[in-house]
């Protein structure tokens, strides 16, 4: 399946009620977010399955492909378009035999070597960081820009960067071949998601006019 990935938002729905959360993740939408992850680290599989399932009603509306985190039965379940996995999740040349070649495959990467390992094992992009460090609950360390721009030259799919990233802080990133942005409080934690969607896409379109 196309799908682009310049501005990728990556959710987190800790702390909201339901309705809030989706309201927000419409208004992200509609800001001009490309893809969107599902990411749900607290729920019960019925809970991740019911959430994604309301969420994927909205992305439909959109156009934009919906990855779920981790969890390749929950991508079924909802028939998302894609499952991304980390370090720490499955491998992914197991889920690319498990989910089939059209669904969107996404792997986090933090050396070189793991890029290409990750893209001969049958991933469709990769995210790279943190390249600042975030207030999101993860585990990862930080990931230098030299690293990312190595990546970005190794491996022929797209490399997102992440982590801490917001639409004042990309001028690290000027030069270096990325696809694109994710990130997660930047636009889940912002007053208005759309508009901090737009600001975010707009800085990225400006630093990628000077790469
Ligand atoms: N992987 C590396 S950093 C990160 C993930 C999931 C979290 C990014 O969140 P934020 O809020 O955009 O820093
Ligand atoms: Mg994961």
């Amino acid at each position: 399946m196309e799908f682009d990935t310049k501005l990728y938002f990556i959710t987190d729905s800790t702390g909201l009620e339901r309705d809030e959360f989706l309201s927000r993740v419409r208004s992200a939408l509609e800001g001009g977010v490309t893809i969107l992850q599902l990411r749900e680290k607290n729920r019960t599989t019925r809970e991740y399955i019911d959430i994604a399932k309301a969420v994927h009603e909205i992305t439909k509306e959109f156009n934009v492909p919906l990855i779920i985190d981790d969890r390749i039965d929950v991508m079924l379940a909802t028939d998302a378009e894609g499952v991304h996995v980390g370090a720490e999740d499955m491998p992914v040349a197991t889920a690319r035999k498990l989910i089939g070649k059209d669904k969107i495959l996404g792997a986090t990467a933090k050396t070189v070597e793991a890029a290409k390992k990750a893209y001969e094992d049958g991933a469709d992009y990769l995210g790279v960081g943190a390249i600042y460090p975030t207030t999101t609950k993860v585990k990862t360390v930080l990931t230098s820009t030299e690293t990312l721009d190595a990546i970005t030259k190794a491996v022929p799919i797209p490399v997102n960067a992440i982590g801490g990233l917001n639409s004042t802080n990309l001028g690290v990133l000027t030069g270096i071949s990325i696809a694109g942005v994710c990130a997660v409080s930047a636009i889940m934690k912002a007053e208005c998601p759309k508009t901090a969607a737009e600001e975010l896409k707009k800085a990225f379109e400006e630093i990628r006019r000077h790469a």
